[in-house]
């Protein structure tokens, strides 16, 4: 194991823990006991792990995507994690949660509901690699090889109606496997984006990283990567996508609405209500840099938000 104290690029606890220390003011007031209920439900069967797809790695990189800052090594991306399912420390051990055989169900206002496993749909969509910068909210950043394909591969292959209006991610849930879910949190993890925003070129579906299938610690066997927003965004472990005409509840808006927003992108201008995002710390280097609007992507998808400034576009 790492020794995580004598790491250059490890940022003081304090520093890095700002969401976990809110949770441990405001989870017993937040949390639902529903959630409870269901947490015990199995939700599929054991089986074989081996990644059927694991020849399609590395993929091809996409030049478009390249970066301005060095790719953050392996070994510290997968050792400075947030994945509350598991623990709110940064040292993520998901070594419990099953990933084989991963059905991924797409329902709701769609020409074509399935439920296909994820390895399939993988062979039938294909693979690139791409370069994506990756803000905390928490002011930590890093630059990873991320391996999946287009977000609007998947909603094209859905054909959504003209009644979906966004789009809604749902993570996993398994208390057995994830004992993070046993504390009262609104589980399971949801986030979501509008029709617009999934179908931006930037919306990724990651099922791959470090040319590699993508790690448990990373969310596994399939997650978003939305660069031009703040981290919690990036749905970790999606069983579920599902196209709706409503603006779906997030996990971090039922536990801080007032600190959590719907749209979240990446501003230095806007603080959080406790701190500010004028800079970060890039954790390849340890070296703070300030923090660019859109984190950097203003040039793709600033046009996504054209009309809608009176909405609050930044936390
Ligand atoms: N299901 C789920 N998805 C999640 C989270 C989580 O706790 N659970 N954390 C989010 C946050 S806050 C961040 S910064 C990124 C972290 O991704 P990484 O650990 O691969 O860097 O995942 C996001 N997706
Ligand atoms: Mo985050």
């Amino acid at each position: 194991m790492l020794d995580h104290r004598r790491r250059g690029w490890e940022i003081p606890a304090s520093e890095t823990t700002p969401e976990a220390i809110f949770l441990n003011r405001r989870a017993f007031v937040a949390g639902s006991v529903a959630a409870l209920g269901v947490a015990g439900l199995p939700r599929r069967a054991l089986a074989d792990e081996a990644v059927p797809n694991a020849g399609l790695y590395p993929a091809k990189r996409n030049p478009a995507y390249s970066l301005d800052r060095e790719v953050t090594p392996e070994k510290i991306n997968l050792h400075y994690n947030n994945f509350y399912e598991f623990t709110t420390s940064k040292h993520v051990d998901a070594d419990a949660l099953k990933t084989r055989p991963w059905p991924l169900t797409i329902d709701g206002l769609v020409e074509k509901k399935e439920t296909i496993d994820v390895d399939d749909l993988v062979k039938t969509i294909g693979l690139e690699e791409r370069l994506y910068r990756h803000r905390c909210v928490e002011a930590w950043s890093m630059a990873i090889p991320w391996t999946g394909f287009p977000l609007k591969a998947l909603i094209d292959r859905a054909k959504p109606l003209s009644g979906a209006k966004y789009v809604r991610f749902e993570s996993f849930l398994d208390a057995d496997e994830a004992p993070g879910q046993k504390l009262f949190m609104p589980w399971p993890y949801v986030e979501g984006l509008t029709i617009a925003e999934a179908t931006n070129e930037l919306a990724f579906v990651v099922t791959g990283a470090y040319g590699k299938p993508v790690a448990k610690v990373q969310g596994a066997p399939i997650r978003l990567a939305t660069p031009w927003k703040y981290g919690f965004k990036s749905a970790k472990s999606i069983v579920k996508v599902s196209f709706v005409a409503d603006r779906p509840q997030t996990f971090w808006q039922q536990l801080g609405p007032d600190e959590y927003g719907f749209w979240a992108n990446v501003n230095p201008d806007v603080p959080h209500p406790r701190w500010s995002q004028a800079r970060e710390t890039f954790l390849t280097t340890g070296e703070q840099r300030p923090t660019l609007l859109f984190n950097g992507y203003a040039e793709q998808v600033a046009s996504l938000y054209k009309g809608l400034e009176k909405e609050p576009l930044f936390m």
